[in-house]
């Protein structure tokens, strides 16, 4: 399984002084592990890494493996000036990803687009793309854990996709699901794709793919939607300040065309903030709903079918329809 990928970047690559490391999901190799930064750039002396480049392709070279205090590392030079690596688990076979590795690289860099490995913004999405794929070629191609590789064989393996602007209970919802429990001060803003997998009895296997709702990962969403089966859009109900913003992300993401037809399910969560006399609860989720309804223009959904869900993560309201109310509009 692919568990990182990183970029090393700098005027001259043997300075260390003036190395810049990109990495993601996490950041594992460190400009102050110098024995292991130069053991990487050092492993492509042989090379024809470092020969003079005279066009404005960028050349990649051939991807060489390295076993380096424990990490299995798997990576290529660009135009003698950048190193791209990826990190796998150790009993992966990295040649398995050789050709995708350079395929992705070529398409991303050399599509006449002209890539600037100047922008980090562009390096960012270089890192996060290629992990993304390669990550579902080695999870889809080369090695399924057998529970997945079960649930690929009866086809009934469901990517989810779950997205909404931040701290609305995406990954509380999601913890929930799989583990049952809520930690009401547990705050940590989603920073990476989060992937769950939680097998549903009779059913399948779902994958959940949690995404960070900050402003600053919202133009990751598109990435990671791809291949969904069903979209799972949360607001929380009860910060009505912010409808404005969820609305207009929910529209910038439904409005893409790419997306027809995709299944749809909207959860209004945190209803136990909403202040609800217990006896006509039915009555106010009612005009809740109605309310919800005409800020978020849901009557202009087309082109797929949907539906809406209250829930309380925290109280556990509603929390057991939420998986039946995917596969009603999964199968449907
Ligand atoms: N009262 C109440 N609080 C909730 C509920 N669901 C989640 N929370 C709280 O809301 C906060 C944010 O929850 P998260 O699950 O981290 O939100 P998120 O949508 O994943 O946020 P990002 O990862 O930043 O996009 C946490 O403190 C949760 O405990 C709920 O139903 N009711
Ligand atoms: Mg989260």
């Amino acid at each position: 399984m692919l568990l990182n990928i990183f970029l090393f970047k700098g005027k001259k690559i043997r300075d260390l002084e003036d190395l810049n490391i990109y990495s993601y999901p996490i950041e594992i190799i460190s400009i102050n592990d110098k024995i292991l930064v130069n053991k990487i750039i050092k492993g492509h002396d042989k090379y024809e890494c470092w020969q003079k480049i005279n066009s404005n392709q960028f050349k990649i070279a051939e991807p060489i493996a390295q076993f380096i205090n424990d990490l299995n590392i798997y990576s290529s030079c660009i135009n003698g000036k950048i190193i791209i690596g990826l990190i796998f688990d150790n009993e992966d076979n990295p040649y398995d990803y050789m050709e995708i590795f350079k395929e992705l690289l070529n398409e991303v860099l050399n599509n006449g687009n002209g890539y600037s490995f100047d922008d980090e913004i562009e390096v960012d999405n270089l890192l996060i793309s290629m992990f993304i794929d390669i990550k579902r070629f080695g999870d889809e191609v080369i090695e399924k854990p057998p529970e997945i590789e079960y649930y690929y064989q009866r086809e009934t393996f469901f990517k989810i996709f779950l997205f909404g602007i931040d701290e609305v209970g995406k990954s509380s919802l999601v913890r929930r699901l799989k583990t049952g429990e809520f930690n009401d001060n547990f705050f940590t803003p989603t920073r990476k794709f989060n992937i769950e997998y939680i097998p549903v009895e009779e059913k399948g296997l779902f994958a959940l793919w949690d995404m960070p709702g900050q402003k600053a990962f919202r133009s990751k969403w598109l990435k990671g939607l791809q291949d969904s089966n069903i979209i799972l859009y949360m607001i929380d109900v009860a910060n009505q300040r912010r409808f404005e913003e969820s609305s207009n992300e929910f529209w910038n993401v439904l409005n893409k065309n790419e997306l027809n037809g995709i299944p749809l399910l909207i959860i209004g969560n945190k209803t136990d903030l909403v202040r609800l006399s217990n006896e006509s609860n039915n009555a106010q989720l009612a005009i809740l709903r109605e309310e919800l309804s005409s800020f978020y223009n849901f009557n202009k959904i087309k082109n797929r079918k949907w539906n809406f869900l209250f829930t309380s993560v925290k109280t556990n309201f509603n929390i057991d329809n939420v998986i039946p109310a995917i596969f009603n509009l999964l199968s449907s």
